[in-house]
């Protein structure tokens, strides 16, 4: 990479562009701090991002016990080199001087520095009593998709056999429970069907609901260097905004937000009536093609033209695209995940690929993409709503085979119901039945919808919580024991992205202070605990990372994710690998489902399933009179409106989102210089035609108010479709000056308005379905909004904003959290 190239105002970098099935060429792109040089650099450290999902594998630079710097691994298979914006600047938020370097407990109402054993021995004090006066259900875990493998498969065999509670979810609720629920709906099992590398061999990608371009910067290169090079594949975007996706389209469809599945039958029907249908495949590989066709009977492109606002003919023009493709790649990601619909949509993309004999080819497969960087770990270790491994809580034998491997009575492990949901388990914090809840690695006062309701049960006195994070965050400061952890690169483990390769990070220096890894404090309460199995033993019989992985490995044994073949030697050596990899697949398999369908058969699914609409379970000897010979499940699903509609009091469409500059509650972006200053305070978004309407310009500073709250934020003017504003939800209160608060007039934080809503089948809360107004609080003084320029908030009249760079000029513009 070119060293003048500013990665803040480019943030794909130059263009290497190559041809349909050619090789992906390498591009190295490296950040050293200034002053540092390559010849300074002590060690390089094998890591893999820790930002996104996508699992760019890097090298952290390391001198004088300090990390300098960040270097992208030609030699993997995710990035070949490359980084994104977060990657290469991100870590420097490792080094923030207000790292939690102590533990914290509330003494007289406020927070103060202890040891460790005054901070552990309060936690395994306060289990005992809990578990004495009310037992297992008064103790909830929420977790994360940020920490490592070997961290929730611990947590998970401390909270299901260990503590035996049913309580255990990760903010993988969030972000990927749709994503591992669609899966399992159409294939029977989690487990992403296509692979990164499909993108070389694709002709037509349709991207719905994913902002790829910001949210996988490299995944989007690739796709960028296929667009420049011969050959080119066409794309199709869905999304109410007009992202830098929608710009390089060939048919950009942006639809009233939440109305996915109306948009998607009349695909499914188009492309049926059409017959561009594989009908080999349909027949060998799935079941319920007729009660589909059924379904979709009136579902023409004039029917959904009127619920989505689209014209038709764009509608039909889409269908030819994706019904033309040779060969189909599609993505599916929050736009999706977080609406009503999530499940019902997101099996509709399945169904698209299916119908066309798209899979297990290279070019043809979806990716029903996660978010978090290791969002597939809390999924396959059971941290999130599933027993490990993929086992399904309904099926004995599965349950028994989980007992055999912990070595404890299966009655120990709680499967009397579904693993409870997050917002279920905030439910029971806030009916009182929950009494404890510990937060590993998210931060839910700013993340979870709906937060008036959420601030109200974090602060409960009867509510004792544990908060283990880096940074006294929004939620640490109502904790009751506050854990400083060590984090990526200052500790060591595994993370799996979201096409299924496996990344070892290294420690390359020590945390700042006292803090400790992750897995370290886990294993410290374990013991406190005594959780011993049925022969006296140790239940967590393992003491370090490696040794963590050795035991999940036991447990992936067979599975759908095995890992039985990987060792932290060969993950050293070879860089990523995907899973499955066993003996007889050493190197990982590519593609799933290249023979057919293998994880749906009655006997080894993960789910029986649900109806899609309702969430209604489907009972074991249905799924059996359903699915005898284990093939994909075409399941049909009628359009249903979003819950909350717009009216006269709240005229407009309300969605949440990301930009590229930052990730989630900003804990870390926010204390990265050059990230913050590309994005450093809140805005909203609506279209030219809206402000019109609104009489409202670029940088006016103004209100938006649905039923549950309000923000304030500078207007910027963009191409998002009309009828809807967006707002980004990066933005909460730790770094805002006093008069900035909840309730007070600066709010900020996007889910002061959003709503506690869920979809149906996978229980993932609803960010991007809400109604709301907007108003004018002030007009601007000439102050722009301070949203990016380079990304889908890219203002309509470019004159009017100074492009969004990285050098001195963007650090100038930096406001420091001022409105
Ligand atoms: N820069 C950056 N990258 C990230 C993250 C980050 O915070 N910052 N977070 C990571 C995580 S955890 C996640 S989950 C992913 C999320 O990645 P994305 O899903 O790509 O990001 P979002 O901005 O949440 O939503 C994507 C798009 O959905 C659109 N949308 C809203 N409503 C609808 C609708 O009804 N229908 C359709 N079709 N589209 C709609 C929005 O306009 C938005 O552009 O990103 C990961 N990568
Ligand atoms: N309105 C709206 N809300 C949303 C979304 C949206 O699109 N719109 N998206 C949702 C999605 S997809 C997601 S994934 C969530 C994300 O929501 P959160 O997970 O709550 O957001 P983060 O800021 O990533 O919080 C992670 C926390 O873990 C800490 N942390 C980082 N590394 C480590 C570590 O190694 N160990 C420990 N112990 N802690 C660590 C960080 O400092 C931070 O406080 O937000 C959700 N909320
Ligand atoms: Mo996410």
């Amino acid at each position: 990479m070119r060293p003048e190239v500013d990665r803040i105002a480019q943030p794909w970098g130059d263009r290497t562009p190559y041809g349909r099935g050619e090789t992906w060429p390498l591009r190295v792109d490296s950040y050293l701090e200034p002053g540092a040089t390559a010849d300074a650099v002590e060690r390089w450290v094998p890591a893999a991002s820790l930002l996104h999902s996508n699992g760019d594998a890097m090298d952290v630079a390391v001198a004088h016990g300090r990390i300098v710097g960040v270097r992208g691994r030609p030699g993997d298979r995710v990035n070949r080199g490359r980084l994104g914006p977060k990657d290469l600047f991100g870590w420097q938020a490792n080094q923030a001087e207000d790292r939690l370097t102590t533990p914290l407990v509330r003494d007289g109402g406020r927070l103060v520095p202890c040891g460790w054993d005054t901070a552990m021995d309060r936690i395994a004090a306060r289990t005992r009593e809990l578990l004495d006066e009310s037992g297992p259900g008064s103790i909830g875990f929420y977790t994360s998709g940020q920490l490592f493998l070997e961290d929730y498969y611990t947590l998970t065999v401390i909270a299901r056999a260990g503590i035996g509670t049913n309580h255990l979810d990760g903010n993988t609720r969030l972000c990927t429970a749709t994503a591992a629920e669609a899966l399992k709906e159409t294939f029977g099992c989690d487990g992403q069907p296509a692979s990164y590398s499909d993108i070389d061999h694709a002709d037509v990608v349709a991207l719905f609901g994913h902002n790829m371009a910001e949210t996988q910067p490299v995944l989007w290169m690739r796709v960028l260097d296929r667009l420049e090079g011969p050959d080119p594949p066409r794309l199709v975007c869905v999304d109410p905004r007009l992202t830098p996706v929608a710009r390089r389209a060939a048919v950009h469809l942006a639809p009233r937000a939440g109305t996915n599945v109306a948009l998607l039958d009349a695909l499914l029907h188009e492309i049926i009536r059409t017959g561009r249908i594989d009908r080999d495949f349909v027949e060998a590989h799935t079941v319920g093609f007729h009660e589909l066709t059924e379904r979709l009977s009136d579902c023409t492109p004039a029917w959904a033209a009127d619920i989505c606002d689209i014209p038709a003919g764009k509608i039909v023009e889409a269908a030819e695209i994706i019904g033309g493709a040779e060969r189909l790649l599609s993505t599916v990601l929050q736009g999706v995940y977080q609406s009503h619909q999530a499940t019902a949509a997101a099996c509709q993309v399945n169904n698209l690929q299916l119908i066309r004999g798209m899979l297990g080819r290279p070019g043809c497969g979806v990716l029903q993409m996660n978010g978090q960087p290791s969002a597939e770990n809390t999924r396959e270790c059971g941290a999130n709503g599933d027993l490990p491994g993929f086992r399904n809580w309904e099926n004995d034998a599965h349950v028994k085979d989980l007992a055999r491997i912990w070595n404890v009575d299966p009655s120990r492990i709680p499967h009397y119901a579904p693993p409870t949901p997050a917002l279920q388990i905030f439910r029971y914090a806030e009916q009182g039945s929950i009494r404890m809840l510990w937060i590993t690695g998210t931060n839910p006062l700013v993340s979870l919808p709906d937060l008036h309701r959420i601030r109200d049960i974090l602060g409960q006195e009867r509510l004792f919580t544990v908060v283990q994070d880096l940074y006294l965050t929004e939620t640490a400061q109502l904790a009751d024991v506050v854990l400083p952890a060590a984090t990526w690169a200052e500790k060591t483990g595994t993370l799996t992205n979201a096409d299924r390769t496996v990344h070892l990070c290294e420690k390359a220096v020590d945390p700042p202070g006292q803090a400790r890894p992750d897995l370290d404090i886990l294993l410290d309460y374990a013991s406190r605990m005594d959780l011993c199995d049925k022969d006296g033993h140790p239940l967590v019989g393992w003491h370090d990372a490696e040794s963590a992985f050795e035991a999940w490995k036991e447990c992936s044994r067979g599975r759908a994710c095995d890992y039985t073949g990987m060792t932290y030697e060969r993950l050293r050596d070879a860089g990523g690998i995907q899973w499955p990899c066993a003996q007889d697949a050493p190197d990982g398999i590519e593609r799933l489902y290249t023979e057919g369908i293998r994880w749906a058969a009655p006997d080894d699914c993960e789910t029986y399933g649900k109806d899609l609409v309702t969430g209604a379970s489907v009972s074991e000897t249905e799924y059996r009179a359903l699915n005898p010979g284990g093939k994909a499940v075409l399941k049909a699903a009628e359009y249903v409106p979003p819950h909350e509609t717009t009216d006269e009091t709240y005229p407009l469409q309300l969605i949440t989102g990301r930009t590229l500059y930052h990730f989630h509650t900003r804990t870390k972006t926010g204390r990265t210089p050059q990230l913050n200053a590309a994005a450093p305070q809140m805005w909203v978004e609506i279209s030219a035609a809206e402000a019109l309407r609104h009489d409202v310009a670029e940088g006016d500073l103004v209100e938006v108010t649905s039923p549950r709250g309000s923000v304030r934020g500078r207007l910027r003017i963009t191409g998002i479709r009309d009828g809807t504003v967006f707002l980004p939800f990066h933005y909460g209160y730790w770094d805002t000056p006093a008069g900035h608060r909840p309730g007070a007039q600066g709010a900020r934080a996007a889910n002061e308005t959003t709503i506690t809503d869920w979809d149906p089948v996978s229980k993932q809360p609803l960010f991007k379905t809400a109604a709301a107004r907007l108003t004018l609080v002030e007009r601007s003084d000439g102050t722009v909004s301070p949203a990016p320029t380079t990304t889908a908030s890219a203002p309509v009249d470019p004159h009017k904003v100074p492009p969004t760079v990285g050098g001195p000029a963007a650090v100038a513009r930096q406001s420091g959290g001022a409105l």
